[in-house]
């Protein structure tokens, strides 16, 4: 018998081994069920598992933990969410319909708490949001938290948004209303008042080993010259001396990729593995369905890497979705990198994450209405856009974090651009320093010793909306919503999920504020996380005509339109050409027909003449959807600054 061989055997006997305490563990009800999808997905979990942690000699043990774990989750889910497992086992590509819409939000900031949430459900609605993600709204360590994402107990929310109990209600809530619920799962790190940080102060050598931490900086020094600095501006790099962790140097060294109060968990303990597991469907158990899995890149570190994106981080990922495939099948994760978009695609998989940011496009947007030039975006949707069938982008133009300039060198070296010279115009223009830029952003995390810089600031002032405004200048104000409406039509008809971030509907722009908020002050990103406003709300209700209220109608006139039209379900989506810098184009064909959508990225109104009109959408006239007008290709087609054109070839279209 083969090494290999007497393992499986081994696996299996440690199931056996089992048996009694699953079946004091599990009810009458789930144990078939549980013990059929064990059965069909212990094989994977068990290889994976095997990789990571078979070198050690308790590896059996937690083995035994590990699936103990899962049946104990198992047997404590409610009779709704398992019904809701059956319902997404027979429809389990729920997130490809053209009728999900995503939207994300801070609680505090978008309704005060919970109660103020719920409050708000029918303005969701009347938005079209499917998906809702709401950003950690965990209890977090008190004053810098890094908005919610230095987490001290996954298991409570921050007193002042509600309590858990009253987040298992809105999940179900919002589900009668055919919302989703996604929440941040912060797994790479912990806040250093985490109870298992708390332990590790106190000399638990368990709990020590729960994270990275040293008496002194030589193994430090043997990983920190190939780490990146993620937050330069913090000073330091990631190895940081606490004087309050017990060691017989009187403290620690901790590993911290984010901020110092961050502190990175080590996921070459089986035990951390185990525990994030607990933590994971113990949410899954609240009514969560989506988990967006944070900094996903950074969960395992090997010492002459660049302890980001190692193979053994996508291991640890798969072997969650299995285990959360037979505890709480309804469970999808969102991944969270922001890196080469090489990198990105790896995450994207049905064995890994079903869904993932679409990084790439939302800066290649940018990009384009920086450089009025669409080649870049044409080259990456051709090459970069399609990923395994069952999985989706989450098509986005800003999130809460800052946008870096993060499309691939080669891609732009493949069009003659140099990359480091590219990045430094992008951040030039979207600071509002480049001579004739429409932007108002703040540079974020400048690191004078790379050159590198990022861009914070809300999809309003960075597409022009704050400086035409205070300019009065109502040409450019108008420019300024055609490029808000340009993108969202762009996020609404790509593939896979729009995702807005809930106050870009009323074009919010920056607050300054930050800078008088102790806890916000030196993180700029702060100035594109405003409180939701809701008198400008009101006014974009009163005056349709003001700025606000265009990109409210404009966006729910694309949302509409989007429930509208099965072609636009899926993620099918073909890039052509049009002879113009200024156009991009592509085809999204579904089972239920085919739209073309044209874009320009420029102020210059582009005419496209009939052969290659005809050439994209043949000779029969066919409907633009947004403006309800027939087209005859035959005449060739005036493409306005900034419009976005929905055709359909659908023939009932082109009847009415
Ligand atoms: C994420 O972002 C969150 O979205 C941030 O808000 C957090 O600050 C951070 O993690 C720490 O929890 O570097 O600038 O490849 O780029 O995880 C944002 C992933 C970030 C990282 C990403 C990170």
């Amino acid at each position: 018998m083969n090494d290999r061989d007497w393992l499986a055997d081994e696996a299996r006997r440690s199931l056996e081994r089992l048996q009694p305490r699953l079946e004091t563990t599990l009810d009458a009800a789930g144990a078939d069920v549980f013990h059929r999808r064990l059965e069909a997905r212990f094989e994977p979990v068990f290889q994976v598992l095997l990789t990571l942690y078979g070198e050690r000699y308790d590896f059996f043990w937690h083995l035994e933990r590990i699936v103990l774990a899962a049946a104990r989750a198992w047997a404590s889910r409610s009779d709704g969410l398992r019904a809701l497992d059956a319902r997404r086992e027979t429809n389990p590509e729920w997130y490809l319909d053209h009728r999900q819409l995503g939207a994300v939000c801070y609680v505090d900031r978008f309704a005060g708490n919970l109660e103020g949430l719920r409050q708000r459900l029918p303005y969701l609605e009347e938005l079209g949001v499917t998906y809702l993600h709401l950003m950690p709204l965990f209890q977090a360590r008190p004053g810098d938290n890094d908005g919610g994402y230095a987490v001290s107990d996954y298991r409570a929310l921050g007193p002042a948004l509600g309590t858990m109990d009253e987040l298992a209600e809105l999940a179900d809530e919002l589900r009668r209303r055919g919302i989703s619920l996604v929440l941040d799962f912060v797994l790479n790190h912990t806040a250093d008042d985490h109870a298992w940080a708390e332990r590790a102060k106190a000399g638990e050598e368990d709990y020590q080993a729960f994270y990275f931490m040293f008496d002194d900086r030589s193994e430090p020094e043997r990983y920190l010259p190939m780490l990146r600095e993620i937050f330069p501006d913090r000073g330091g790099d990631s190895f940081i001396w606490r004087d309050d962790v017990q060691g017989p140097r009187g403290g620690k060294f901790v590993w911290s990729t984010f901020y110092p109060f961050q502190w990175d968990l080590n996921y070459r303990n089986p035990a951390v593995f185990c525990a994030i597991l607990e933590e994971m469907l113990y949410l899954a158990n609240r009514g969560v369905e989506v988990l967006r899995l944070d900094a996903v890149p950074f969960l395992w570190k090997a010492p002459g890497t660049t302890c980001e994106n190692q193979p053994e981080a996508h291991l640890a990922v798969q072997a969650l979705n299995a285990l959360s495939d037979i505890a709480a099948p309804a469970l999808v994760f969102k991944s969270e990198a922001i890196v080469h978009p090489d990198e990105v695609a790896r995450y994207v998989d049905p064995a890994e994450c079903h869904l993932s940011y679409n990084p790439l496009f939302m800066v290649l947007m940018w990009e384009a209405l920086a450089t009025r030039d669409t080649r870049l975006m044409h080259h990456a949707l051709e090459r970069r856009f399609k990923t395994a069938d069952g999985t989706a982008w989450i098509n986005y133009i800003r999130s809460h974090d800052d946008i870096g300039w993060g499309f691939a060198d080669q891609d732009a070296g493949a069009l003659g651009i140099d990359p480091h010279g590219h990045r430094r115009f992008l951040n030039d223009f979207y600071a509002g320093e480049f001579e004739g830029s429409f932007a108002r952003g703040l540079r974020f995390q400048e690191n004078p010793r790379t050159g590198d810089c990022r861009i914070a600031g809300t999809l309003a002032s960075l597409a022009g909306l704050e400086k035409a405004v205070t300019e009065d200048d109502a040409h450019e104000t108008e420019f300024a919503i055609r490029r808000i409406l340009l993108m969202h039509g762009l996020i609404m008809t790509l593939g896979g999920m729009p995702l807005i971030y809930l106050g870009d509907e009323i074009a919010q722009l920056n607050d300054y504020g930050f800078r008088s908020e102790p806890a916000h002050a030196r993180d700029e990103r702060w100035a594109h996380r405003p409180r939701f406003d809701e008198d400008r709300l009101q006014a974009a209700r009163r005056h349709p005509g003001s700025p606000e209220g265009r990109v409210l109608a404009g966006i729910k006139r694309l949302g509409a339109m989007r429930r509208d039209q099965p072609a636009l379900a899926g993620s099918d989506m073909r890039p052509f050409e049009l002879d113009s810098r200024y156009l991009i184009a592509f085809h999204r064909t579904g089972e239920q027909g085919r739209i073309t959508v044209i874009g320009n990225f420029s102020e210059h109104p582009v005419f496209v003449p009939p052969a290659p009109l005809i050439a994209a959408l043949g000779e029969r006239p066919c409907l633009e959807l947004l403006t309800q007008r027939l087209l005859d290709p035959n005449l060739g087609l005036q493409v306005e600054a900034y419009q976005l054109l929905i055709v359909s070839a659908e023939p009932r279209s082109q009847e009415s």
